[in-house]
């Protein structure tokens, strides 16, 4: 069941502290807190409000592929990533339209700066879909999770495959207390697109069941974490899949988790649906390894949610 979601979102509302934040926008934020998701009571994908899990499967296929760039996204038709990559390109001096300066927050106020927002974003993305050069050159996110999970760079000047490494862990030494992959590089922050959210996790092994742990330094409740929780779980998955173990725990920690005041409605919505029975995830059974997963080979079946609640993001 998801109504470990609905428990912490509750719990924001009632306990929260209402905070500024970066975004300009607002939140009641908590700090600390652990949800359990156990594959056998099904694949946790909220019920209380339709997510788009095909958007999930290929945001998690590209950062296993140690992509960076939206294009890949695109090419799926998934949007989730637009607006970060929209904002290093109007800070730069190759965009010569009209000022977007605070443009996720001038969007949701000015209907007529919108229209202009509108064109320009869809400008830019049919521009990275388009041509390779501009794509190379204001499509790629910078070293975020595809980058620090597959190609960590070491002082030394190698490579690091923290997700190889890890699953060569977990077969041979299933006991091991560091089956750790970090998106979390100190160097890479300052100039980071969007600093990693989900900064950590952990595998841990117990006979045959294998489970994972995830930190998140900071969660938007209403947006982001149902993504967040579905990817994770199919992780735990494709992870299991790989290593011939069974998807044991989902194990969600979070630092700052928050409701954005733009969201409350939503979630109060959400609040007044009645929880549905969870979905069951397919995997292709032809497929063994996390490295060759595409899209259709991954599949929910018997999702019946409530319906798709709208909701601006923060950037
Ligand atoms: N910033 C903020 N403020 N919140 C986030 O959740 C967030 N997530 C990021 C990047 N930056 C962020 C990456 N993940 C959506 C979901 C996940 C996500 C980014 C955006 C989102 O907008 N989901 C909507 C619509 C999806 C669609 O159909 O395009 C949803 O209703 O789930
Ligand atoms: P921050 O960098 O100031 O914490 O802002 C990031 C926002 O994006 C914050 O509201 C958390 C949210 N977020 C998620 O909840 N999940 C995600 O996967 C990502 C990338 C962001």
């Amino acid at each position: 069941m998801t109504v470990q979601y609905l428990h912490l979102a509750e719990k924001i509302l009632k306990e929260g502290n209402d905070r500024g934040d970066r975004t300009g926008t607002g939140t009641r934020s908590i700090f600390g807190h652990q949800m359990r998701f156990d594959m056998a009571d099904g694949f946790p994908l909220l019920t209380t409000k339709r997510v788009a899990f095909r958007l999930v499967v290929s945001e998690l296929l590209w950062f296993i592929k140690g992509d960076t760039n939206i294009r890949y996204l695109l090419e799926h038709n998934n949007h989730i990533w637009d607006e970060w990559a929209f904002a290093n390109y109007v800070q730069s001096d190759a965009y010569t339209g009209p000022d977007m300066t605070n443009f996720g927050l001038r969007s949701q106020e000015d209907e007529s700066f919108n229209e202009v927002y509108q064109s320009q974003m869809r400008q830019f993305t049919d521009r990275i879909l388009a041509d390779e050069q501009f794509a190379a050159e204001f499509g790629d996110l910078g070293n975020v999770y595809g980058a620090q999970w597959r190609a960590w760079q070491s002082r030394q000047g190698e490579v690091i495959d923290q997700l190889k490494a890890v699953i060569e862990q977990i077969k041979h030494n299933p006991q091991s207390r560091r089956l750790i992959v970090t998106a979390w590089n100190p160097e890479d922050v300052p100039t980071a697109a969007l600093p990693p959210c989900h900064v950590l996790f952990q595998f841990y092994v117990e006979e045959d069941k294998l489970s994972l742990q995830l930190y998140q330094r900071s969660g938007d409740l209403f947006l982001g974490v149902p993504f967040n929780i579905a990817s994770y779980a199919l992780l735990l998955h494709l992870v299991a899949r790989e290593t011939g173990l069974k998807a044991g725990e989902f194990i969600h920690s979070f630092g700052d988790v928050h409701i954005y005041q733009n969201h409350f409605d939503q979630i109060e919505t959400q609040l007044s649906r009645e929880v549905k029975p969870l979905p069951r995830l397919w995997l292709n059974p032809e497929k063994t390894s996390i490295f060759d997963f595409e899209v259709d080979d991954i599949r929910v079946e018997g999702y019946e949610p409530h319906a798709l609640i709208k909701a601006p993001v923060a950037v």
